[in-house]
């Protein structure tokens, strides 16, 4: 087993822009379970490929033979809306996507460690292998699961990005991240949608209905109650974490809600305004989406979704439908 240490993996990873950076075993995820059920009972709506990868989400050799160990690493994307535009875009994705954006800097971590283990083998993974990035991620110690289900570290909130480099080295595992949510419950109360569930004694987010799923994943036109339930949203929704009493600095937390220092994670562009995007045309949708995760939305799903928000405007606020469930 090589130690940490004696890779330099934090000093890497920080050098490398990463904020986090941690290493856990390659044992299937034990929150399996938790995702078959999620599944089973629809809430990843029509995200087949969260069902038809099931089977490889529980197995990582099925994307590294031989795979010994993972190191997963946390990056920074908070910023500060700019204002510009009526247009609610998630912090997220207002730079350049960052699955590019980890993606070639966990190449680097990669071919700096290869440089010295010339027989071991590496796969960077970002969103685009079926790996359960937040579960590895907690095992390796960079963050706890908070009720809104995004991993919290406790220095520095939520607002970060995960990638995570699977290897066949046998490498010195970190100390999973241990913490909890309390009696706090702001995220599931500031939910505009009622999207934090409990269910099976776990809070899930049923992504059906997740502004985040409404404005990305959901293809096709919104049903009216939908179309309400993106109130300003056009693209992804970050009310969870803003609410989110981890997020908030203070001074014994200096390191929560600080800007990124990765310039590619920062809005690229001005973003249009609503009026703009509800009808945008093709090669300006083109110009506009090039290397921007918002891009996922397509041009009729960015159109749908500003034209909702501009009907929301004028139309009575939705209600939320509350279950005991999330009571
Ligand atoms: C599908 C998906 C979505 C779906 C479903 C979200 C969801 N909560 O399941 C939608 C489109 C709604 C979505 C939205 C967002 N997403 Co998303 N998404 C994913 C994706 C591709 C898979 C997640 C998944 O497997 N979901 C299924 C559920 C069942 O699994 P889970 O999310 O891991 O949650 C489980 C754990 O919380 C676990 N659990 C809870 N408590 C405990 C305790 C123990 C002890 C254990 C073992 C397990 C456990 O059980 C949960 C099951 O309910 C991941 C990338 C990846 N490959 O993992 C990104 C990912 C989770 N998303 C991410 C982000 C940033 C977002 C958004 C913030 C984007 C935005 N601003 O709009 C929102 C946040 C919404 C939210 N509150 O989750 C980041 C999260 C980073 C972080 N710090 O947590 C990820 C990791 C992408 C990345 N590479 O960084 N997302
Ligand atoms: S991203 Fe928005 S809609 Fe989805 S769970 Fe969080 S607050 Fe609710
Ligand atoms: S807002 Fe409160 S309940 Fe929700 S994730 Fe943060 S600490 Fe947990």
């Amino acid at each position: 087993m090589i130690s940490q240490a004696d890779l330099l993996l934090t000093e890497r990873a920080l050098a490398l822009g990463f904020d986090l950076a941690g290493v856990c075993d390659p044992s299937p995820p034990k929150s399996l379970p938790i995702l078959e059920s999620w599944i089973a009972e629809g809430m990843h709506g029509s995200m087949e490929y969260m069902q038809t990868s099931l089977p490889l989400r529980s197995d990582l050799n099925t994307i590294l033979p031989g795979v010994q160990s993972v190191i997963a690493v946390g990056m920074n994307y908070y910023q500060e809306p700019s204002g510009q535009t009526d247009a609610k875009i998630a912090r997220y994705a207002l730079g350049r996507d960052y699955h590019k954006v980890i993606r070639s800097r966990l190449k680097k971590l990669a071919d700096q460690l290869q440089a010295e283990h010339p027989t071991a083998q590496f796969r960077p993974c970002v969103d685009s292998a079926p790996v359960m990035e937040r579960e590895y991620a907690q095992r390796a110690g960079l963050g706890w699961f908070g009720k809104n289900t995004c991993l919290i570290n406790s220095h520095r909130g939520s607002w970060f990005l995960i990638g995570v480099l699977l290897t066949t080295l046998e490498i010195e595992r970190s100390s999973p991240a241990d913490g909890g949510c309390g009696t706090c419950r702001a995220c599931i109360d500031a939910c505009p949608t009622g999207a934090i569930v409990h269910r099976n004694n776990i809070w899930q987010v049923d992504a059906t209905q997740c502004i985040s799923y409404l404005t990305i994943e959901h293809k096709g036109d919104h049903t009216p109650e939908q179309a309400a339930q993106l109130g300003e949203w056009t693209f992804g929704c970050d009310v969870c974490q803003e609410v989110c009493p981890f997020n908030q600095p203070r001074p014994t937390q200096p390191l929560r809600a600080q800007t990124t220092t990765i310039p590619d994670l920062l809005a690229q562009k001005s973003w249009p305004k609503l009026s703009q995007l509800a009808q945008i045309e093709e090669a300006e949708w083109d110009t506009l989406t090039q290397g921007s995760p918002v891009r996922r939305a397509g041009i009729q799903g960015l159109q749908r979704n500003a034209q909702a928000n501009l009907a929301n405007q004028t139309a009575p606020q939705a209600s939320r439908t509350d279950s005991p469930e999330n009571a």
